[in-house]
């Protein structure tokens, strides 16, 4: 279930299914079409033959053939044309009709191209906010399939401006000078920046079929974080320091005296279901930082809540990297939305969170 951004070539992807943005004819083209042909080979063109075509914003799906994918899903979004003429409901039909159709297949992992944001001219940033939209309604309600955006290496990506200044101005008054380099605006890496959450990274490297980027070694998994404790007796903050308790229990705990249900809580924290029984199943389960993060997020822990919480799995958000710096920007703006958290910690070049 959890929705993933990720940046590298969509063809070398070990996924069940790879969504294709092709044109109408469906007997191929440029772009991510052109390459996904090349790496499929001669076969698709045999198959997508008998297909007949399909109509803009529907969905057809063929064997991967050469591609480490079973199926090539392919779907046909709307030509750019000014966004009013019906651009924005066809490009989330093709994401809809192709999630559905992966469902038919029993697929429980599909990875979609920035669909018509290439040759079709539809603007990137608007083009992302559909596809992370719907993406997020369908999974919503469909918890049993991993979904990754892909974003190819050339592709700039975009998120609200004002945002992204906000965010960059937060970054450079609060990372120490010794730690920052310059801040400027990154091409995000395949989360080679990341933080203490190797396990969480070697998730995504794994579906990357070369294994282009190197797996580095991850920093320090534990970060010391010496801040001024402020106390509220009856706080959860304070609950959970007293508490002495394993990261699942406080998890269970906090869940709990939010009045929330596991399901609204793993979901909400972009996590999937199977990650969310371990968890739920281990008294010592450690997790990695992200996913401490996500939890807290979901939960809409404050900043002294969000410590405790990591705390009882060994790590601190701390003020030497950028990665915390984002995390800490949302906490304290009370901006609880994880897609639109990872989609910033994504355009800074960072790992996401969740999975
Ligand atoms: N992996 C991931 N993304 C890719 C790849 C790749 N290997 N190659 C390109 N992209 P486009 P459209 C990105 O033009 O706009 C074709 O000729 C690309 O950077 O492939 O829907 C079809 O036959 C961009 O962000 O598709 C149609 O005629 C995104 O994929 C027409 O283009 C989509 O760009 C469809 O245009």
């Amino acid at each position: 279930m959890p929705v993933k951004i990720i940046r590298g070539d969509i063809t070398k992807l070990h996924v069940d299914a790879v969504v294709n943005a092709a044109n109408s004819s469906l007997l191929g083209g440029g772009g991510v079409d052109g390459c996904i042909h090349r790496a499929a080979g001669r076969e698709l063109l045999d198959e997508c033959r008998l297909l007949g075509g399909c109509k803009t914003g529907d969905a057809k799906i063929t064997k991967g053939y050469n591609m480490p994918c079973k199926y090539i899903i392919h779907t046909v979004g709307p030509v750019w044309r000014g966004g009013h003429n019906n651009e924005p409901e066809l490009l989330a039909s093709c994401y809809r009709k192709s999630l559905e159709l992966a469902a038919e297949h029993d697929c429980t992992s599909i990875a979609f191209p920035l669909i018509s944001s290439g040759v079709y001219g539809y603007p990137k940033d608007k083009a992302i906010r559909v596809a992370m939209d719907t993406v997020k309604e369908y999974i919503f309600s469909h918890d049993d399939i991993d979904v990754y955006i892909v974003v190819y290496n050339r592709d700039r990506f975009e998120i609200d401006e004002k945002l992204y200044s906000d965010v960059n101005e937060y970054i450079n008054a609060n990372l120490p000078e010794m730690y920052s380099g310059s801040i400027t605006e990154q091409e995000p890496r395949m989360n080679r920046d990341i933080p203490d959450d190797f396990d969480d990274y070697y998730d995504v490297m794994s579906i990357f079929s070369d294994r282009e980027a190197s797996v580095s070694e991850p920093l320090s998994s534990v970060q010391e974080y010496s801040t001024e404790k402020i106390s509220f007796d009856d706080s959860l903050e304070s609950m959970l320091d007293n508490m002495d308790e394993s990261f699942s229990d406080a998890l269970l705990h906090i869940i709990d005296s939010k009045g929330m249900t596991d399901v609204q809580c793993y979901k909400k924290a972009n996590i999937s279901r199977k990650h969310f029984s371990k968890i739920r199943s281990d008294v010592n389960y450690r997790p990695g930082k992200s996913t401490v993060i996500a939890f807290a997020i979901a939960l809409e822990l404050n900043l002294d809540e969000t410590q405790s919480l990591l705390r009882t799995a060994g790590f601190a958000l701390s003020h030497s990297n950028k990665f915390d710096i984002i995390i800490e920007y949302f906490i304290i703006h009370g901006t609880y939305d994880i897609f639109q958290i990872n989609e910033t910690l994504f355009k800074f070049g960072q790992a996401t969170i969740g999975g």
